[in-house]
């Protein structure tokens, strides 16, 4: 990790190796091909005019996942183990959860299922998606990795100020990889109480809030509302939407308070690493 963040720190580095990896791994697919007749994904614009909005924005909000495959992620998440506060030793289900955060002695923020590809097919053919795989290809211009996926619940509760930074409610930007995309998927409904997530349009492309090279920022909505106003936006969305974010940009997860949240995040990069793995 501590060379993607000095390539992603050192702006000539990371072109140049972008580059390179885009010579010996050009973007596969790329374009507008045919659209696989069982693609659980689908678009409302074109890869090409998908690509251009991420570009310019740092997201796109337009995907949406068919109504089997979001019932079958439901029925999943009823039915497998998630784990509080991605820790492999605090196992629970959905249905329990008030049992749960009494045996853990706290209001639990956010639980993650592990293993999901292996374990979910319908997540695994999400994963396989070529329209997904397409808009990663023509955004990080290379024939992109899978990354890893992420199912998690994010609980309306009263969170402790320790969970709220490290469950990522406060404004931050990830340095998953040199080049990243994520394809957030709803499956249930996301409004302004229920999970929102923020983004600050076009902050991707902005170098003055980046800190020094090894620390993990957390930025106050104080400081993005002075510095950005009008560009911060939230993403909400009916169960089944979808959008498409490079997460280099400043966003946040909010706390719910009426209702939970299930989120599904598939990711794809161009280095071919683990860090994004939910394998436990
Ligand atoms: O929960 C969210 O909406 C955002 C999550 C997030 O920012 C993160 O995991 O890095």
């Amino acid at each position: 990790m501590g060379f993607i963040r000095l390539a992603k720190k050192t702006p000539i580095l990371r072109k140049a190796l972008l580059k390179l990896i885009a010579i010996n791994r050009p973007a596969a697919t790329g374009g507008d091909a045919e659209t696989q007749s069982v693609d659980p994904v689908t678009a409302r614009d074109s890869v090409d005019a998908i690509r251009s909005e991420i570009e310019k924005d740092g997201i796109y909000i337009g995907l949406t996942l068919d109504c089997e495959s979001l019932a079958e992620v439901k029925a999943y998440s009823e039915n497998a183990d998630c784990f509080a506060d991605r820790d492999p030793e605090r196992p629970f289900r959905y249905a329990s959860y008030d049992d749960a955060c009494k045996k853990y002695n706290k209001p639990i923020l956010v639980a993650q299922y592990f293993n999901a590809v292996r374990a979910c097919p319908v997540i695994r053919s999400i994963s396989e998606s070529a329209l997904l795989k397409r808009i990663a290809d023509a955004y990080l211009g290379v024939d992109s990795v899978f990354l890893g996926s992420n199912l998690w619940w994010t609980f309306a509760c009263t969170p402790s100020d320790e969970d709220v930074k490290r469950h990522a409610h406060l404004f931050h930007y990830d340095i998953d990889d040199l080049k990243f995309i994520k394809f957030f998927f709803c499956i249930t409904n996301v409004t302004l109480t229920s999970g929102a997530h923020f983004v600050v349009k076009g902050s991707h492309h902005d170098r003055a809030f980046r800190r020094p090279l090894f620390s993990s920022p957390r930025i106050s909505d104080e400081w993005v509302e002075e510095h950005f106003g009008n560009k911060v936006m939230a993403v909400l969305g009916n169960a089944g939407d979808g959008f498409a974010e490079d997460t280099y940009m400043l966003h946040k997860g909010s706390t719910p308070t009426t209702g939970n949240r299930l989120m599904l995040q598939l990711e794809f990069g161009v280095l071919r690493h683990k860090h994004q793995s939910d394998v436990r």
